[in-house]
């Protein structure tokens, strides 16, 4: 039996995970259990996240949840992608921690995820029109701030593709998706990174064959 197992598909999260898998070249078997149809809350499955997100891995027996950890996880324990020597250093380290905090909190959590649960899912979290259009305005903010820090770059971090290529990549699927304006270096970037025989792979075998229409949170 596979080691592996993801469980999840259908969600930005899930293809933070499905994409790296790709990228690493790695066997896993996946769990096809989506968002929004009550699959996080069958028994069998609480028990591996209670949470009632996914995704979730199974690695042997021991269980990740929470996308980043998941991905952490795997380049720890089956990295095949490998670090240059500026991301050893401290300030490569501190860089890397910079960069993920930003997304995850300041392009992720309180912009585009508002966005998601006040726009396409107000019948469950409530229409907030406002809260919409300025977290939009927050994340173009935010993302210009950023962009001497892109312009020019092959990867976000140092000189080898990383989890935070990844995320920054679904980061600007998804705000492209929302009509966001994403400055110029970005559209580059994103160019390049969707041009990725993994992002392509990943993508359809995380978002073919839905229940639900397909969605991109
Ligand atoms: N912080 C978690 C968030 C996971 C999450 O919010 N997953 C949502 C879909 S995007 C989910 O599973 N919702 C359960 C449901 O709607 O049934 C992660 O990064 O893995």
């Amino acid at each position: 039996m596979n080691p592996l197992t993801v469980w999840g598909v259908g969600t930005t999260r899930t293809m933070r995970v499905h994409w790296l898998m790709f990228e690493l070249g790695l066997n896993y078997e996946t769990r096809r259990i989506e968002s929004r149809t009550g699959e996080t809350q069958n028994p069998s499955y609480l028990k591996l996240n209670p949470k009632q997100k996914i995704p979730s891995l199974l690695d042997g027996d021991f269980v990740v949840t929470e996308s980043t950890a998941i991905m952490r996880h795997l380049r720890r324990c089956y990295d095949t992608l490998g670090y240059d020597q500026y991301q050893q250093t401290p300030e490569g380290q501190a860089v890397y921690d910079e960069w993920l905090s930003f997304m995850l909190m300041e392009l992720d959590a309180t912009s585009l995820y508002v966005v998601r649960r006040h726009r396409d899912l107000h019948a469950i979290y409530g229409e907030a029109d406002n809260a919409v259009s300025s977290s939009i305005a927050y994340f173009e903010n935010m993302i210009s701030a950023v962009e001497d820090q892109i312009e020019g770059r092959q990867f976000v971090w140092g000189s080898c593709f990383s989890e935070l290529d990844i995320h920054l990549t679904i980061l600007l699927d998804w705000a492209m998706a929302v009509d966001a304006k994403v400055p110029e270096a970005f559209v580059n970037y994103y160019e390049t990174m969707t041009h990725r025989d993994a992002y392509v792979a990943a993508r359809k075998f995380n978002y073919s064959g839905l229940q639900l229409p397909t969605v991109r949170s």
